[in-house]
């Protein structure tokens, strides 16, 4: 299916941060691999003027979602450390994007970029009506990002080739995967996008 951009498209690139890296503090296998296909896809949208949104994980230290404190995760992107910086060789461009934040405070998660965010706002305000995502992780917050904007009535594209995911119990990746497609994101990939 050939997909072409049009001015009410956006693009979301989802937790792109070192610690889901390898090597990080909960890492996304081969989550670095992607950020070839990444910035492909990003420099595409600004040579088209489209909006690209970075969703980051900014938790406080003492974060709910953390072992010791109720949650099933190692401590990971914790506010202003190393960790909850965006990847070096991720491409920001300088103009036409927007940095939103989640699970920002102690007692509450957000495996969605639009939980607790202004992302629909951003969004909405621009006439953004298509969603086009990729990141990590395919089974937590690139899937809860792709079903919160189809339930907040967005179209939902999944870059199939610019996503990996946990996998914690294995076919998780594949059931995030037929979920988001059962509640009607199209998957694709770059080959397909004008
Ligand atoms: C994520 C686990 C915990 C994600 C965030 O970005 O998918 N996963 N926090
Ligand atoms: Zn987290």
């Amino acid at each position: 299916m050939r997909i072409k951009l049009t001015d009410r498209d956006a693009l979301i690139v989802v937790d792109m941060q070192n610690d889901f890296m390898p090597g990080g503090a909960l890492p996304v296998p081969d989550a670095d691999k992607i950020i070839p296909r990444l910035n492909e896809y990003i420099k595409l949208f600004e040579s088209k003027g489209l909006p690209v949104f970075f969703t980051r994980d900014w938790h406080p230290p003492d974060h709910i979602s953390f072992k010791g404190h109720g949650g099933i995760w190692p401590p990971h992107c914790v506010q202003d450390t190393p960790g909850a910086q965006f990847h070096p060789e991720l491409y920001i461009p300088p103009d036409n994007k927007f940095i939103i934040s989640k699970g920002t405070s102690r007692d509450f998660d957000a495996y969605s970029g639009f939980q607790g965010t202004i992302l629909d706002d951003l969004l909405k305000e621009r006439g953004v009506r298509r969603i086009f995502v990729g990141g990590v992780a395919t089974d937590y917050c690139v899937k809860n990002t792709v079903l919160g904007g189809l339930s907040l009535g967005y179209e939902a594209f999944v870059l199939g080739d610019a996503i990996k995911g946990v996998d914690l119990k294995p076919g998780d990746v594949e059931r995030a995967i037929d979920q988001m497609l059962t509640k009607g994101a199209v998957l694709t990939e770059i080959s397909e996008i004008r």
